[in-house]
């Protein structure tokens, strides 16, 4: 039966091999037989303050991106968060029925608080935002990679809370969909933080856009360790564990396998043989992107896709005031 499918990325910059890995992947796998709600998530990109062209530019980046990888808005609704209203006020609504016990313990909020003296009440709420993205469109399921698994489990919870004290037809209760392998692609140069985005290192990630001399200096700089044996041991081995996972990742190929294919042979060789695989995967993907971003479509694609979503959000929105008591 088909469901209804929603989740988002960040447009705080290009998206890299975990998000591609982890979570779009699964976006282009859901669409052929669900209702499909994809989102570029700007609410959520500035709650670090963010120059407003960059920012212009990276959601037109991210746009673009969803559609190269093959994200298809015949099939799937393509929108910018910003622009259906109801993400905001449901937040609102959503944060008068959470606590600020269950916010202050989300590890993102701990690990990025942790580096600033006065972190901005958005990067503590944001979760909250997060739960309404997801709320507003009575989803089903949530495709994401495994850094988010406490979001939907906050989401869920805070669901469950509204449906017992307003009924349980206000929210439908999601589920977060993991992939098993790509759920969590770790950083090339920290192999035991996660590849990101924002992270100030660009040889710590593989965008989608890089170039080949880009991509084999990444990779060769990749950090390994002194041992020399190729195997899969992500508590001892992250590094070469992380280069065997995004490679099963790409080719479709158990880690087993490749793990038998590299016996013996030196780290060289596997960063070499990455490289050339990277390359291959992500070259008709930057032609395909320089199209897009040429044809003048993006704009009137993502208005489409913001009719389309706000309508949708309208229904909700409607329910829950009405549960609320909220309005006329
Ligand atoms: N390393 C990853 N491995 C697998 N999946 C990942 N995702 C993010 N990183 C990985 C998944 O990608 C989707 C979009 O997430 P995002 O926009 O929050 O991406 P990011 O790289 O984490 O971006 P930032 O700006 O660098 O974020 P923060 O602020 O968290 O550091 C999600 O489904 C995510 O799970």
């Amino acid at each position: 039966m088909s469901k209804r499918v929603f989740s988002g990325v960040q447009p705080t910059g290009n998206i890299h091999m975990g998000n591609y890995l982890g979570a779009l992947k699964q976006f282009v796998q859901l669409q052929r037989d669900n209702e499909c709600v994809y989102c570029i998530v700007d609410l959520h990109a500035i709650t670090v303050p963010k120059d407003p062209k960059e920012l212009r530019e990276n959601i037109l980046n991210v746009a673009a991106l969803y559609m190269v990888v093959g994200v298809d808005p015949a099939k799937s609704t393509i929108f910018i968060q910003s622009d259906v209203s109801g993400h905001a006020e449901l937040a609102w609504i959503l944060m008068c029925n959470s606590y600020t016990g269950e916010l202050s313990r989300m590890t993102q909020f701990k690990d990025k608080s942790r580096a600033s003296e006065s972190a901005p009440t958005g990067l503590f709420a944001y979760p909250i935002l997060m739960a309404a993205d997801i709320l507003l469109y009575d989803t089903d399921i949530v495709p994401v990679g495994s850094d988010q698994k406490q979001h939907i489990e906050l989401t869920r919870d805070v669901a469950i809370r509204v449906n017992n004290k307003y009924g349980d037809d206000t929210f439908v209760v999601p589920e977060g969909r993991f992939l098993k392998e790509g759920a969590r692609i770790m950083s090339l140069d920290d192999p035991t933080a996660k590849m990101s985005k924002s992270a100030e290192n660009e040889l710590s990630r593989i965008s989608l856009l890089d170039d080949e001399a880009k991509i084999k200096k990444a990779i060769m700089r990749a950090t390994t360790d002194s041992d020399g044996e190729i195997r899969y041991d992500p508590e001892n081995k992250p590094g070469v564990s992380n280069l065997l996972t995004i490679y099963g990742a790409l080719v479709d190929t158990p880690v087993a396998e490749l793990e038998r294919k590299y016996a013996g042979q030196g780290y060289g060789t596997l960063k070499k043989d990455l490289v050339e695989v990277t390359v291959q995967t992500l070259r008709p993907l930057r032609e395909r992107y320089t199209e897009i971003r040429a044809s003048g479509e993006l704009e009137r694609i993502l208005a489409d896709g913001a009719e389309r979503a706000g309508s949708q959000a309208e229904i909700v929105m409607k329910r829950v005031k009405e549960k609320f008591g909220l309005g006329l």
